[in-house]
């Protein structure tokens, strides 16, 4: 019989922590997959948040080293000059990379810092229970917003991929979503490019993942899966917002 699925080398033998649904243990999934098969297992370091993926380091069999919230970018600007033939990478939600470290991440891609960002939207802050985030949709409701977002009180759902590929630093940025077979296949790849993009040393490369959180969201696994399509990837469309990986390439 042809074997189908094997546990990555880089994913630990331990049981996620995560909700039923969560798209973070489908991202460490699809991450630990690519560092097994770019053979990076010995030379990759990742920068977890806190938040609900603050534990990653309990997954991941690699070097991992925790930052404070939202500093993920700065952490990893420092690593990657001290260690430059490591491959570096934070994983941040939206919390963390789109509130309270919206600068350290602006600066960083500005900079061009040869890093590689995994940005995780799930539109709430997970782990403190549901409370609005700088993506969180305009009516959508959260334990702060239980009437739904207002946009004249709260603002707008905050687009960082857009303000981000304006940015002379940023070599590749893809938004992509984990909420069916295509899309996590389409989501492996684009991971994959952007490790490639700071191996090729071409700067800031970032990847946001549209990602379910159905015990936030009030929602069962599918009703979830399906609104990351039918509302939340409306106001967040799929696709690659910037890459200069090919140009420079061809140079
Ligand atoms: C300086 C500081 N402020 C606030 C917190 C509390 N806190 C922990 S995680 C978090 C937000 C998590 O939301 P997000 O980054 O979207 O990640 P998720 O849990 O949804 O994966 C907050 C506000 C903290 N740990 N440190
Ligand atoms: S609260 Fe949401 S983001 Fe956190 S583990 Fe549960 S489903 Fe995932």
């Amino acid at each position: 019989m042809k074997k189908i699925y094997s546990r990555p080398k880089s994913l630990k033998k331990t049981a996620f922590h995560y909700c039923p649904g969560c798209g973070h243990s489908i991202i460490h999934r699809i991450m630990t997959e690519l560092i097994d098969e770019m053979d990076l297992q010995d030379k990759i370091i990742g920068i977890p948040p806190p938040g609900c993926s603050v534990f990653a380091y309990n997954y991941f069999d690699i070097d991992m080293a925790e930052s404070a919230h939202g500093r993920g970018a700065a952490v990893a600007t420092g690593m990657k000059r001290a260690y430059p033939e490591g491959i570096i990478f934070t994983y941040q939600g939206d919390g963390d990379l789109a509130a309270i470290g919206t600068a350290e991440t602006v600066h960083a891609a500005n900079r061009g810092e040869n890093i590689t960002v995994i940005f995780v939207n799930n539109a709430v802050y997970g782990m403190t229970g549901g409370q609005m985030a700088p993506t969180t949709l305009v009516g959508q409701k959260t334990t702060t917003t239980p009437y739904g977002r207002d946009e004249r009180m709260e603002g707008n759902a905050l687009r960082i991929s857009e303000m981000l590929a304006l940015v002379k630093g940023v070599a590749y940025i893809e938004r992509v979503a984990v909420n069916s077979p295509t899309n996590i296949r389409k989501a492996k790849k684009a991971i994959r490019k952007a490790f490639q993009a700071q191996i090729d040393g071409l700067g800031f490369s970032m990847v946001e993942v549209l990602s379910p959180c159905p015990t936030n969201w009030r929602m069962d696994e599918p009703e979830a899966w399906q609104w990351v399509s039918d509302v939340m990837a409306k106001e967040f469309p799929l696709g690659v917002l910037k890459d200069v990986t090919g140009e420079s390439h061809a140079s």
